[in-house]
């Protein structure tokens, strides 16, 4: 089982023969480009190489005419001038005598990759695909495509595969209207678009591709559109409309599989999307897509204009696709004004049809859960300046394709007897151990919380963490006792803090009192102030470094824009929008190195939903992840955690009910709570914010390319440099 890539290099055949400003960009160099990228990479040789075969003329009749399936056959035997005649019928669109091969061998790749991943061959794959086809139509060809392949993949995973709910991700810059007319009536598949569209002012100029055409008939909210009315749109405006719109309705739609029509036009550098998402956006965007259809992910290349960002962009789709962990994103999590705007329309346009989007609700600020000092903290971006000017694209294209990947994937140190007895393969038995007086310097603020018997696992979970750090493995689970959890949280958290200055995000389940200090609510007291409570100013920003949620009780509560509790919800609905619509807008905003999450003493977790938790928490923080699970529970959930800190699809949380009122309001609450601070959580947008996030806005692009030219290291705007000092030991030594 792994990912397949479909090609045949006959699909660099084709090409332009005249004149043609708008064609000449859809090239050969594209697939070649691609190719190369993906050998220099090495994911090449990690995929299941599969030879493209033409479709058959019965697999291009599921969806094209006979009368245009024979006038494209009949353009092999024409010559130059007849072909440019006949090219110029449609629009934007050139036949070459190769067009007929091509096009069949673009729709056979797609059909090959739908068989290789519905009959079990491999988990998913990508087809690298020239001509494209999400602009064809029945009877005619568009924008650059001749047969619609993923329309045709579609129509056979349905018609060979009894399919009964297939979702197609269409991530290319242009709308696919090909695919919304071919489906538009069709309540089985559900087709979303994000396109370039500048209220109708942007080819191909249709005002169908607005946000109010959502399906006809059976098929209504099933074609789900989202024009961008402005160029420019970034890492985090992609990132809000899959949280907000795509994966709600995708998960309340439930998938057999997904088809992406992943044009790379909609990337950094590309001549006709002039968007600014950079290749990394797309390693995210797939693996948040990876958790539906039990990841059944077929991409069909589309569009894709710029040489080498189409190269970076395709091999950080493939390497997801293979299981690698995603590289930071970069940049100000801060969506634009515009994009706001157009998601707000299109949740509006889909809201009579979908569940999911009508669990929003006006905010309800309660007085009884409300503290009022977390709103005064200063604004992502406030202070940031950026003198560096834009001038080209170089940094991004001599940047590596790869983040280093662990050599370990999985790592465990269980302390309970038979734990380790339901771990799936692939899972490191980790033995070692921090020396144990080292252990218990760090952990002496909280000596009355250890046994003596819970050092031997603290020890153990500090090199799990340093095995993290230092890049020797992914992420980890590890045990505590019910008594020592909060304890042993807030050593890893010292410890993180000390190494590097690390940014960590804390998600705690269950009965866990916030360590010692952690608050903003003062400083502590005496010997026991911890580092970072120190109030001077260099500490307070320390501080920021600690994005600790609680999740327990009943209640939302609020103590500052980085320290919070929220009740777990029950439904399937609550649980879905706490993960999409609260948690990951602030584990991207937070942009954190490491995740700890902790499973404490009645944390009420079900199997599915850690599953899910574990497997989301991912994307942001490049599978980082270290599980500190009380001793009571890990027997039940230690199996669960590792496959999805493997990267399995996590299962099914069951049918779809919608959140509860309770559930509703609390998030409501802590969203109206948390959005001054993390703009991600941003839905219906305010007026008196609008200069700020325009003024960020067009700093990103340079910030993004001054970081690349500099390396890895990253601040985060509002946020501080990074920490020097001695680094990785115990404070106040
Ligand atoms: N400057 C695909 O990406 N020209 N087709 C638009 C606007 C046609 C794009 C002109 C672009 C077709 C698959
Ligand atoms: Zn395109």
């Amino acid at each position: 089982m792994g990912t397949a890539l479909v090609y045949h290099e006959d699909m660099t055949a084709t090409r332009l023969l005249w004149d043609d400003p708008e064609c000449e960009i859809e090239c050969p160099e594209r697939l070649t480009a691609a190719l190369d990228g993906l050998r220099q990479c090495g994911l090449e040789e990690r995929c299941l190489c599969l030879t493209a075969c033409e479709a058959s003329e019965e697999e291009l009749g599921l969806v094209h005419s006979p009368e245009y399936i024979a006038l494209v056959q009949k353009t092999q035997t024409l010559d130059k001038e007849e072909l440019h005649a006949l090219s110029k019928q449609y629009d934007a669109v050139y036949f070459h005598p190769d067009t007929f091969h091509c096009a069949r061998l673009a729709a056979g790749a797609a059909l090959k990759l739908v068989d290789a991943v519905l009959t079990g061959a491999v988990h998913n794959g990508v087809a690298l695909v020239r001509p494209p086809g999400h602009h064809s139509q029945r009877a005619a060809a568009n924008g650059f495509c001749v047969f619609n392949n993923v329309a045709i993949a579609a129509k056979h995973a349905k018609q060979k595969y009894g399919l009964q709910r297939i979702l197609i991700v269409d991530w290319d810059v242009h709308h696919g209207q090909g695919i919304q007319y071919i489906f538009n009536d069709d309540p089985s598949v559900l087709y979303f678009s994000w396109h370039r569209y500048e209220h109708g002012r942007f080819w191909p100029f249709l005002p169908e591709s607005d946000a109010d055409a959502v399906g006809q008939g059976q098929g209504q909210g099933f074609t789900v559109n989202l024009p961008w009315n402005q160029i420019g749109m970034g890492n985090a405006d992609y990132l809000a409309a899959f949280l907000h719109v795509l994966l709600p309705l995708a998960f309340e739609f439930d998938p057999e599989l997904v088809l992406v029509s992943a044009g790379f036009d909609s990337a950094i550098g590309d001549p006709e999307g002039q968007m600014q998402a950079t290749p990394e956006c797309f390693a995210h965007l797939t693996q948040l897509l990876q958790v539906l259809a039990g990841g059944r992910i077929c991409a069909v290349l589309e569009g894709g204009y710029h040489l080498e960002s189409l190269s970076q962009s395709v091999c950080m789709m493939v390497q997801t696709l293979l299981g690698d962990p995603t590289p930071p994103l970069l940049g100000l999590m801060v969506p634009c004004q515009s994009a706001l705007e157009s998601i707000q329309s299109v949740r509006t346009a889909q809201t009579p049809h979908w569940i999911s989007l009508r669990q929003n609700v006006a905010p309800v600020l309660s007085s009884s859960t409300h503290s009022p000092e977390g709103r005064s903290l200063p604004l992502l971006g406030e202070s940031r300046t950026c003198a560096i000017a834009e001038d080209s694209l170089s940094p991004l294209l001599d940047r590596p394709c790869l983040r280093p990947n662990p050599p370990v994937c999985t790592a465990v140190a269980l302390t309970v007897p038979g734990a380790a007895l339901a771990l799936p393969p692939g899972v490191l038995h980790q033995e070692g151990s921090v020396l144990r007086e080292e252990t218990k310097a760090w952990a002496r603020l909280h000596k009355s919380r250890f046994q003596d018997e819970d050092f031997a696992a603290l020890g153990k979970s500090l090199c799990l963490l340093d095995g993290i750090l230092d890049g020797q493995v992914r992420n980890a689970i590890a045990t505590t006792t019910a008594l020592a959890t909060v304890a042993t949280l807030d050593v890893l958290i010292q410890r993180c803090l000390a190494y590097k200055g690390q940014r960590v995000l804390c998600v705690a389940l269950g009965q866990l009192d916030r360590p010692l200090d952690l608050a903003d609510d003062g400083p502590g007291k005496g010997e026991q102030r911890l580092m970072y409570m120190c109030t001077c100013p260099w500490c307070f920003l320390l501080r920021r470094r600690i994005l600790w949620l609680n999740i327990r009780g009943k209640e939302a509560a609020t103590w500052s824009m980085f320290h919070f509790s929220a009740p777990l919800p029950q439904t399937t609905g609550g649980f879905l929008s706490f993960i999409l619509g609260l948690l990951l807008p602030l584990a991207y905003g937070f942009q954190p190195d490491v995740v700890l999450m902790a499973l404490g003493p009645a944390h009420g977790l079900q199997n599915a939903q850690a599953a899910l938790l574990a497997t989301m928490l991912r994307s942001p923080v490049g599978s980082r992840i270290l599980a500190v699970v009380e001793e009571e529970s890990i027997l039940q959930l230690a199996r669960t955690l590792a496959q999805a800190l493997l990267g399995e699809t996590p299962p099914s949380l069951g049918p779809f009910s919608m959140a509860s009122p309770e559930e509703i309001q609390a998030l409501m609450f802590l969203k109206a709570q948390l959005e001054p601070r993390w703009k991600l959580l941003q839905l219906l947008h305010h007026n008196r914010d609008h200069q700020s996030l325009e003024i960020n806005r067009s700093r990103w692009a340079d910030s993004y390319l001054r970081k690349s030219a500099l390396g890895p290291q990253r601040t985060v705007a509002g946020d501080l440099r990074p920490v020097g000092g001695p680094g990785f030991l115990p404070p106040e030594q």
